[in-house]
């Protein structure tokens, strides 16, 4: 590897897909997260390099580049797969983190994988970061990959930013592992949460578990470094999607899909990946409920759900899947009409100027995710709605309803009280969604995902007392 990079990223996965196209022959495609363009300006300005898996078990590949992007893939046996990534990652930590909705399991054999996959990309980062460069690394699947890089490579700067909860420590207690994790985070200079209270459940964690000193966000360790633990809400490009909105081909598409719904009064839209976190199953009970009760009618009122898939070699998610295809199935089949469906399902992903054509569609936007870090489709239809106009009906357990205050804020174990959002905002008059809907526009124009990733990086370059040099933000 030729390439030494100021700045590294590490995540589990790199910013690009591999499509196969009709000849065979396989291409990369930019990923279309928000994180790949939240980071690619401070890549390009920093040369940077980013480490991931490329998705598969295709075996060893070189590092190449994509678009002027350095990119060194790490490649996943089908044991790593299985493991790493659906076992520790998604079958134990998910869970846990995420109030445990689901129960978690705890395996051995999951754990010494997810340890041996940890230390392979920390190897990785320590050979292609140049000196004192910044390393940042990304998310659940490699919190022991700070300590350990830390132990390589002495000089760097590291951050760690966890993208979903950091959960209370009656919950973290349980985790076998507690502590091995605990460490592995504080080789990080800056430990970056989605929202105060993580941070503040980190460090009261690592002041009662690993018995460190600890004063409001900083954590002192016993060999003379600090390590701070802070908010960092994520956010998404904001102009980027409000740009989408307003095209021409988008503005065709949205009215294409209300009339191909027959033209209801309302149209409620759901956008999830189809996980147990997202409290799909009781949004759409509840909306049900109030079909039935004669609130509305099939011919007044449309509930387009899409469920993006996800992680379908997880029990779990099997479980689920089958699950929500009954509840639509008899929901439909009891409350249906012919051409007026209660609920217009989709098990499928789509490109992401469909999904603006589905924002501009819908008057009434339903996130009421049981546990979320932030939820990022909530901010994308508050993007999309330039004319000021729509309803949002948040979660409180997402992390976006600590900045998005104007939503109609829902408990979503409540099924009367989500019943009751759900009815408000589709009786709203046009004064009120305007008002709540200009109100969240502020926040998130202002706070968009540049800003978060200048935050992160800003604080980055401020904490710890390494002395490696600085990344431009
Ligand atoms: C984790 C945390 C945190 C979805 N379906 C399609 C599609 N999407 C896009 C959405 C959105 C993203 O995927 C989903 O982001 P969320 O934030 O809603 O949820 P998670 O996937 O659980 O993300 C979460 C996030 O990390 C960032 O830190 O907010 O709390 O759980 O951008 O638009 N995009 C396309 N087609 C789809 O069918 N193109």
């Amino acid at each position: 590897m030729s390439h030494s990079a100021n700045l590294v990223i590490v995540a589990n996965r790199l910013p690009v897909d591999r499509v196969t196209l009709d000849d065979g022959t396989t291409e990369w495609r930019r990923s279309p997260g928000g994180l790949v363009s939240a980071l690619d300006p401070v890549m390009r300005a920093n040369d940077g390099t980013w480490i991931g898996w490329p998705g598969g078990t295709d075996g060893d590949m070189e590092p190449f580049e994509d678009d002027g992007l350095h990119l060194v893939p790490m490649s996943l046996t089908q044991d790593d797969v299985e493991e790493f990534y659906e076992g520790m990652s998604n079958g134990t930590l998910w869970p846990i983190y995420h109030d445990v909705v689901a129960k978690p399991e705890f395996h051995r054999e999951w754990w010494d994988r997810y340890v041996s996959v940890n230390q392979r990309f920390a190897e990785k980062a320590a050979e292609v970061a140049a000196r004192e460069a910044t390393v940042w690394v990304h998310d659940y699947q490699l919190q022991l990959v700070p300590q350990m890089l830390r132990e390589l490579r002495p000089d760097l700067r590291i951050g760690f930013y966890l993208h979903i909860p950091f959960p209370p420590q009656e919950l973290f207690q349980q985790l076998p592992w507690r502590r091995q994790i605990l460490e592995g985070l504080l080789g990080a200079d800056l430990v970056g949460f989605q929202l105060a209270g993580g941070a503040a459940n980190f460090v009261r964690l690592v002041r009662q578990r690993v018995g460190h000193k600890t004063h409001r966000d900083l954590i002192y360790l016993p060999d003379g470094r600090t390590v701070r633990a802070a908010a960092f809400p994520i956010s998404i490009d904001t102009a980027g999607f409000e740009e989408l909105a307003r095209s021409e081909g988008v503005q065709e598409r949205a009215k294409e899909i209300r009339e191909a719904l027959g033209n209801p009064r309302k149209v409620f839209l759901g956008i999830d990946r189809l996980d147990y976190t997202k409290g799909i199953y009781a949004r759409l009970r509840a909306y049900a409920e109030l079909l039935q009760d004669g609130h509305f009618d099939v011919e007044d009122a449309v509930f387009v759900q899409v469920a993006t898939p996800s992680r379908e070699r997880v029990e779990q998610y099997r479980i689920l899947r089958d699950e929500i295809d009954r509840l639509v199935g008899r929901i439909n089949g009891d409350l249906g009409r012919i051409g007026s469906p209660a609920i217009s399902y989709m098990h499928s992903s789509f490109p992401r100027e469909e999904m603006a054509a589905l924002y501009r569609a819908a008057d009434i936007m339903v996130v009421t995710p049981y546990r979320d870090g932030m939820n990022l489709v909530a901010k994308e239809y508050v993007a999309c709605r330039y004319d000021d106009q729509g309803a949002l009906v948040l979660s409180e357990f997402a992390g976006a309803s600590d900045e998005l205050r104007q939503a109609w804020l829902v408990n979503p174990y409540d099924i009367n009280g989500m019943k009751s959002a759900l009815l408000q905002a589709y009786r709203a008059t046009e004064r009120e969604t305007t008002r709540r809907m200009r109100a969240m526009r502020k926040t998130i124009i202002t706070h968009d995902v540049a800003a978060w990733a200048r935050g992160f990086l800003e604080g980055l370059a401020g904490a710890g007392s390494s002395h490696a040099k600085q990344v431009r933000p």
